[in-house]
């Protein structure tokens, strides 16, 4: 059997992505479209050696779509995403609209795939940096219980889209040529320069993406009681993100046993050398699907803590790759039944 989906989003860095995963994991694709704004309509993207038309999105672009992965954003997502789901459609939503309601699944495939049954139309894809965090924490977790959790995040351009990247780019030009970097996405000059994550803050003074990476992990694990904070920041990376991660258990977790469970667990690559120093970096995670995981060791202030650092393709898994293994999830366990099956039934 083969579907029809649509990319909302899809001139976009995630989109993108979205359009090569779909046809270098031969998902089964009879008809796809690509819809973005108006200011893209007329251009056309490559798709199995054949150039596709992006279409501006509109009132009927859902018509006979049976999957939406939708990556343009939150507030677009909240305008089309419901209006999808009522022309039939399964949206996969890469923003953050839905992610917190209570009847939208919010899912890493490979830690809570289960909840992906209970959709009602949309599911939701959650941050990058909490899927990253979640796809390394849980398999420890399930072991023992992970009580407490200290993040610091280095997130890379990428996660403020395809204008944010080339703006990095032409700083960092900008600055080799003794030029003044021009600031125009991200509120200060990316290039040799990091700062903290610049979504809103809160009264307790916590962003919005570190409250996501709290509030989103304590979903997917579906454990409201873990103890979560987090210090995000932007740096001058290109398109992976990397994680310092504190875990604190009840008891113990031996290092060596942690390093075996990791080695052992689904989209994750140990990358350990003592010896050369050689650990996670983001230019290495770049293009691939597994997040990269090293560095495990014994908290020497607690000991019931472990430490561990990740880089992550934030494109990739912590974003399109996520989105087409939800897609992928609901085909192979037949649990593609569109908002519209509810309301008939
Ligand atoms: P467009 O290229 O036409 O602006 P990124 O996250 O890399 O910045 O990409 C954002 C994606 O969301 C792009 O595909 C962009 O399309 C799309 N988008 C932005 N605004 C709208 C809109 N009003 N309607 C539909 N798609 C939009
Ligand atoms: C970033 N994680 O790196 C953000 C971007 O909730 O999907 C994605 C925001 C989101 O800035």
């Amino acid at each position: 059997k083969s579907y029809s989906v649509a990319i909302l989003g899809a001139t976009g860095a995630v989109g993108k992505e979205l359009l090569q995963l779909l046809e270098s994991r031969n998902f089964p694709v009879d008809n796809l479209k690509l819809l973005a704004s108006a200011r893209s309509a007329g251009q056309t993207l490559p798709f199995k050696g054949e150039n596709l038309p992006v279409e501006a999105v509109s009132d009927d672009a859902f018509d006979n779509v049976d999957i939406v992965l939708a990556s343009a954003g939150g507030s677009i997502s909240k305008v089309w995403a419901p209006i999808a789901v009522a022309a039939g459609a399964v949206v996969i939503d890469n923003s953050s609209a839905f992610r917190m309601n209570p009847e939208v699944p919010l899912v890493v495939p490979e830690v809570n795939p289960q909840a992906a049954a209970n959709h009602t139309g949309i599911i939701a894809n959650p941050n990058c940096t909490t899927i990253l965090m979640a796809l390394a924490v849980y398999p420890l977790h399930q072991v023992k219980p992970v009580q407490r959790i200290v993040a610091a995040t280095y997130q890379s351009a990428s996660g403020a889209g395809a204008k944010a990247m080339a703006e990095v780019t032409t700083q960092t030009s900008a600055i080799l040529q003794g030029k003044k970097p021009v600031a125009e996405v991200f509120p200060y000059p990316l290039a040799f320069n990091l700062f903290p994550h610049n979504s809103p803050l809160n009264d307790l003074g916590y962003c919005e993406e570190e409250m996501k990476m709290v509030n989103e992990t304590r979903k997917i694990f579906g454990n409201q009681d873990i103890r979560i904070t987090a210090t995000c920041v932007r740096v001058p990376v290109l398109r992976a993100h990397s994680e310092a991660i504190n875990l604190e258990f009840a008891t113990p977790f031996a290092v060596e046993a942690a390093r075996e469970i990791l080695s052992n667990s689904p989209g994750i690559k140990l990358v350990e050398n003592w010896e050369t120093n050689h650990f996670p970096m983001p230019i290495e995670a770049s293009g691939q699907d597994d997040v990269l995981v090293g560095r495990i060791r014994q908290d020497i202030s607690h000991p019931c803590g472990l430490e561990l650092w990740l880089c992550g393709d934030q494109i990739r898994k912590g974003a399109a790759l996520n989105a087409v293994q939800i897609a992928e999830l609901l085909v192979e366990k037949n649990i593609l039944k569109p908002m519209a099956s509810y309301v008939s039934s």
